[in-house]
């Protein structure tokens, strides 16, 4: 495939897409952008639903790739993951095939697998091939992404990096974060090399730092040209002080997914 040039980037007004645009153009991409709410700052952005497929036809019209962070992050009634999540990712699949745009990075998430334990210390560390286990109708919808990216990868060879993001934000802000943290450089790092790998058909993959507490295994990511450059371990001393250790009898602790396991985040809207 040749090197992405413009990139169609949903979900551009939420946290991981406002950082996103401001680090993917340091890599030569030019950025369209879509969210349903409005873009601050950016006259041009598309604002449209993923419930829109016309909408979402003419947004991936002449791309080189899609990066598709749009849709509910947390926790919601089944109805609202469905329609954004669901249908919305269908969406937006359809709609590549339709341009024939070859290939997209899925945000995909830890809570695909968020019931599994996290492993404690000598314990191999977590493969992408683990079963899924969903910890919520949100994990329940990225794992029903991986399987459709793999779907329009087998029947339509539209090739995936469903990237199973740990938790990218500036910085850590808890002691499970030590072990999930990506920190935006190295998202940026992780989606370029998502976007510029060479035959990647679907791959999955998860989308962390080289955090010295990792849980989960970066091979694949690796095997894209990945090559993470940050680790949350100065984070440690503060927040361990701060919080206290992980405690493996506390379900929030224990499994890959934290407190989704029992109490989630809801989506506010
Ligand atoms: P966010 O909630 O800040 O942003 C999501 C954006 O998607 C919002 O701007 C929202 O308006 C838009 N959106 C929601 N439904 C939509 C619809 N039906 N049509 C069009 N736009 C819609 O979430 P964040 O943190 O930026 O995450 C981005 C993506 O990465 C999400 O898919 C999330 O599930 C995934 N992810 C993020 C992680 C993180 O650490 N930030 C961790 C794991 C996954
Ligand atoms: C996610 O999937 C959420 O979108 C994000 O807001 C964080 O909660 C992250 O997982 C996490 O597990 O920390």
């Amino acid at each position: 495939m040749p090197a992405p040039r413009t990139i169609l980037l949903t979900g551009a007004a939420g946290g991981l897409g406002t950082l996103m645009r401001s680090l993917l153009p340091e890599y030569g991409y030019t950025l369209r952008l879509l969210d349903v709410r409005t873009v601050e700052g950016e006259p041009d952005a598309i604002t449209a639903d993923l419930a829109d497929r016309e909408a979402l036809r003419e947004a991936v019209r002449g791309v080189d790739a899609v990066v598709h962070l749009a849709g509910i992050s947390l926790e919601a009634p089944f109805e609202k993951i469905l329609r954004s999540n669901i249908e919305g990712t269908y969406n937006l699949y359809e709609a590549a095939r339709q341009e024939g745009v070859p290939r997209i990075v899925f945000a995909s998430s830890n809570h695909a697998v968020g019931f599994t334990p996290a492993p404690r210390a000598g314990d191999p560390l977590i493969p992408v091939d683990t079963p899924r286990r969903p910890d919520t109708f949100y994990g329940l919808s990225k794992s029903f992404g991986e399987d459709l990216a793999q779907l329009y990868w087998d029947k339509h060879g539209l090739e995936t990096v469903s990237v199973r993001i740990g938790s990218c934000f500036p910085e850590p802000t808890s002691v499970r974060m030590l072990s999930v943290w990506m920190s935006p450089a190295d998202g940026a790092r992780l989606f370029h090399a998502a976007l510029t790998a060479e035959e990647v058909g679907h791959t999955v993959v998860y989308g962390s730092s080289a955090n010295t507490r990792l849980w989960w295994d970066l091979t694949t990511a690796r095997s894209l040209g990945y090559e993470p450059q940050d680790d949350s371990e100065p984070y440690a001393e503060k927040l361990i002080a701060e919080q206290g250790g992980l405690d493996p009898e506390n379900p929030a602790h224990s499994h890959l997914g934290g407190h989704f396991v029992n109490d989630p985040p809801i989506w506010p809207y």
